[in-house]
């Protein structure tokens, strides 16, 4: 693969560049829906997987090599920096993230212990220096958002409400001030680290940050996704910033000093560009229509194309990450039907 020319499309789509064709990669495209990711994950802890550099970049290249995506995406987890500072979390099949020690007072949130990646997760590293060379297509690092991050420390895994998590918000002040403080040093660490091994763009995961309203997401989250944002600037590298549910939060996202806006299936692009999104925008068809007959996936990503490309700095992505039912020859066609359909709308 190293012996391509390297394809920059997504980087190009990131900086709101024209292009010859709509890039595409898909969230969760290295997974469970792949029988050669089962194969593999048989023998291995998720996190096994991850801290053998070689099987990391294996897993990683795989969508790349199967789908014709114009991007890899790390082979990791939002929750990866996470054992390092003091929580001992595991990822169980088909649960998800489950943590054995939740935070439940600000005494917990002291306990925390800073990040240094070089030295806590030298493997992750050294997969993105490995991939550096073996790919010819952009490599995406990625991390989870504080909001994010600590409402899985806080519920203790996966939750449907966050009741937990805003209670501590609504009346831990000080303790949730330095909860968002310590984990927006582990994202701009972890990303800092990612980029100086290789990465050439990051994407900062804030899937369920949908759940807080407006205001809320002003006072509590805004100037820490700011600090993130604003700090990873240096990097240089386009970054991209990502949630489920959260079309009512775009007007303050478009505020934040990102480049890439992630949308999921409720927002649709036109209806993003008419409340004024500037930025380059990646989405966004619902992943359970992969699921549907062919034909309507093509309608839905043709309608989704049509309107992405009304403006240069477009990507095509899902709206939320692919799951294990859908079959990889679905992938296959969905990928070549966007490069197709793009190109030849772009020069007719
Ligand atoms: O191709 C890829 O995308 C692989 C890399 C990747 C990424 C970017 C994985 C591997 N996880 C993630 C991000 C991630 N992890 C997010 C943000 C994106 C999103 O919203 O989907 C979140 C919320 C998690 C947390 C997590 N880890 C979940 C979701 C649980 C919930 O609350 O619903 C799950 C199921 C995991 C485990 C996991 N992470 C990745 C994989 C392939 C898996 C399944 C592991 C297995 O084999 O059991």
């Amino acid at each position: 693969m190293g012996d391509q020319p390297f394809n920059d499309t997504f980087l190009r789509a990131c900086r709101g560049e024209p292009t010859p064709y709509v890039p595409v990669w898909y969230m969760r495209q290295a997974g469970r829906y792949q029988p050669e990711y089962l194969n593999i994950r048989e023998k291995y802890s998720f996190f096994e997987m991850n801290q053998i550099p070689e099987v990391c970049a294996e897993v990683t290249r795989l969508p790349v090599e199967q789908l014709s995506v114009d991007a890899a995406i790390l082979f990791a987890d939002i929750m990866t920096p996470l054992k390092p500072i003091g929580i001992d979390v595991e990822i169980e099949s088909g649960t998800g993230p489950v943590i054995a020690n939740p935070i439940r007072s600000p005494k917990d949130v002291e306990q925390l212990r800073p990040f240094h990646p070089e030295e806590h997760v030298p493997y992750i590293l050294e997969a993105v220096g490995m991939l550096r060379e073996q790919l010819s297509v952009p490599l995406i690092g990625f991390a989870g958002a504080p909001f994010t991050l600590a409402s899985y420390m806080i519920e203790g895994g996966p939750s449907k409400n966050y009741h937990k998590t805003k209670a501590f918000m609504y009346t831990e002040h000080d303790g949730w001030q330095a909860l968002m403080q310590k984990l927006g040093n582990v994202t701009i660490a972890y990303l800092k680290a990612q980029v100086s091994a290789g990465a050439h763009a990051v994407k900062v995961f804030d899937s369920w940050v949908g759940a807080l309203n407006a205001d809320d997401y002003r006072i509590y989250i805004a100037p820490v996704m700011e600090y993130i944002f604003d700090t990873l600037r240096e990097t240089g590298v386009p970054t991209i910033y990502f949630g489920v549910g959260a079309g009512h939060l775009l007007d303050e996202w478009n505020r934040l000093p990102v480049d890439v806006l992630g949308l999921d299936w409720r927002t649709s692009i036109r209806a993003a560009r008419k409340r004024g999104i500037t930025k380059s925008l990646q989405g966004n068809l619902d992943p359970s229509l992969l699921l549907a007959p062919w034909d309507m996936i093509e309608e839905r990503a043709k309608q989704i194309l049509d309107e992405g490309m009304e403006h240069p700095g477009y990507i095509f992505n899902l709206g939320h990450g692919i799951f294990p039912d859908v079959k990889v020859e679905t992938m296959q066609k969905l990928t070549h039907f966007v490069h197709e359909y793009s190109a030849n709308k772009s020069i007719g």
